[in-house]
């Protein structure tokens, strides 16, 4: 089994309502089992320009930690079928999206291919996955970036990051 951590973000359509029809649909995924999901956050759209940003929805996102057996070509397979059974469209990098599912960390591999680069190049930098993830597991190290705790204390998110709800 491998443990894999996946970051679900949405800003159209209900946004709660599809974090939490990915979290049903993550835990049917064959060969695999949700240990822990995270709260819901309300955060603030990051990486957009400045002029657009007050256009941007806010994003509900949260992490859920999953023990597989798939591999992670597989399991970003299954993603992106999540990804398109909740009628997500790509008409531009970073579009307002109804779901995002990013695999974030599959045990400790460190690949790059097309598709795929793990640890995801950017989770380091973005509260909207540090913080959810700390609360599932305050353990994890991000690869070369070294322990969450450490990279979290690094940076403030206080004015992107809201928790919504602690289920
Ligand atoms: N996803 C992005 C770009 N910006 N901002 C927030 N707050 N949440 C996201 O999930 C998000 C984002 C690209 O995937
Ligand atoms: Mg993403
Ligand atoms: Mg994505």
């Amino acid at each position: 089994m491998a443990n894999a951590y996946i970051a679900l973000g949405s800003n159209l359509q209900n946004p709660v309502h599809q974090v939490q029809s990915a979290l049903a649909a993550l835990s049917k995924v064959p060969h695999s089992l949700v240990i822990k999901a995270s709260s819901l956050y309300k955060t603030a759209p990051i990486g957009y320009e400045a002029k657009d940003a007050d256009q941007i929805p806010d994003f509900i996102n949260a992490v859920v930690w999953l023990e597989t057996t798939l591999s992670p070509e597989a399991l970003l397979e299954a993603l992106f079928n999540i990804e398109n059974l909740a009628g997500r469209e790509r008409p531009y990098l970073n579009a307002p999206r109804v779901l995002d599912c990013d695999l974030l960390l599959y045990d400790h591999v460190e690949m790059q291919s097309k598709y795929l680069t793990i640890p995801h190049p950017r989770m380091h930098l973005r509260g909207f996955v540090l913080l959810p993830l700390f609360e599932i597991n305050p353990e994890i190290i991000i690869g070369q970036h070294g322990k969450i705790a450490d990279i979290i204390a690094k940076q403030d998110f206080t004015d992107v990051v809201q928790r919504v709800n602690a289920s």
